[in-house]
């Protein structure tokens, strides 16, 4: 796999706003990603760290100065179910995580490496990208039991460009299946604009956000399950809805996933939560 898409693969992704390709990273190059996850985490002291959970239930987080200062750095987001009473954690604090972002792709070298790799080059030319930059990433762990769901939602909600041109490149670093929380997609749905906008505010004491609007409201039965095997990557239109349920099983379900939009034709919502503390890096 050398990441350019065939005339097939291409159609098939303006059809649905999705596109499933099998075995784009190798199982060691996957084991890489994960080693080096594990390492930023067994480096990180949490004794005195935030502790903000991830939820997108509830959407607290993202009025909180620590995710929406995260764009240039490397955090930690909770589980919402892993702190004792007095605010100590009741497990191992490679269990205690939702995700880590925003910025792996700028900060940790193997995560660099695959982001800006020929492979991801070619993906994005078979795109046509003019002008690709990549504005965030993240690992989400899924973790067994307890890893949370993520609401339907476009990206385009938080990450808005205009026209949109946003690309989410989703990497399974374990098997990802029904049972621990896989990828649903409303196939067709990128062709509508998103109803809900996540808007950034300035205020007197800050910067915070404001969820405008309403999400998206698909039927059940409209979701087309998606499992992927370990090393196959998804790439997600920004305007296409999808979700992934609680993790049930006792197998974690880690993923790596980073944006891009093309900057050479669309432009950056000022009103986005995240915004580049120095230029966004380019793919080409
Ligand atoms: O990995 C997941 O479960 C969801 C990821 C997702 O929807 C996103 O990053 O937009």
């Amino acid at each position: 796999m050398d990441g350019h898409l065939s005339a097939e693969e291409i159609e098939k992704f303006h059809k649905d706003g999705y596109l499933l390709i099998e075995d784009f990273l190798t199982h060691a190059e996957c084991d890489v990603l994960k080693d080096s996850c594990h390492r930023v985490i067994q480096d990180a002291d949490f004794s005195q760290h935030p502790k903000v959970t991830f939820d997108t239930t509830d959407n607290k987080q993202a009025t909180d100065d620590y995710f929406i200062t995260s764009g240039d750095k490397v955090r930690f987001f909770f589980e919402e179910s892993v702190f004792n009473a007095d605010g100590q954690l009741n497990c191992p604090k490679e269990k205690s995580l939702n995700k880590i972002g925003h910025a792996l792709h700028d900060l940790v070298p193997e995560f660099k490496k695959v982001t800006f790799s020929d492979k991801m080059k070619n993906l994005a030319k078979s795109l046509e990208l003019k002008k690709p930059a990549v504005v965030q990433s993240m690992y989400i762990f899924k973790q067994p039991n307890i890893g949370g769901t993520v609401v339907p939602h476009k990206d385009s909600s938080f990450l808005y460009t205009e026209p949109m041109k946003l690309y989410g490149v989703w990497i399974a670093l374990e098997d990802a299946c029904a049972d621990n929380g896989c990828l649903w997609f409303v196939p067709g749905s990128h062709h509508e604009g998103p109803t809900l906008r996540l808007v950034r505010k300035e205020k007197d004491e800050g910067v915070t956000t404001v969820l405008e609007g309403q999400p998206p409201g698909n039927k059940p039965e409209e979701y087309i399950i998606t499992p992927v095997k370990k090393g196959g990557l998804v790439l997600i239109h920004g305007d296409v809805v999808h979700k992934s349920e609680q993790n049930h099983s006792d197998r974690s379900r880690n993923i790596y996933t980073f944006h891009l939009f093309d900057s050479g034709i669309s432009k950056w919502s000022p009103l986005n939560w995240l915004q580049p503390t120095d230029p966004f890096t380019l793919l080409y």
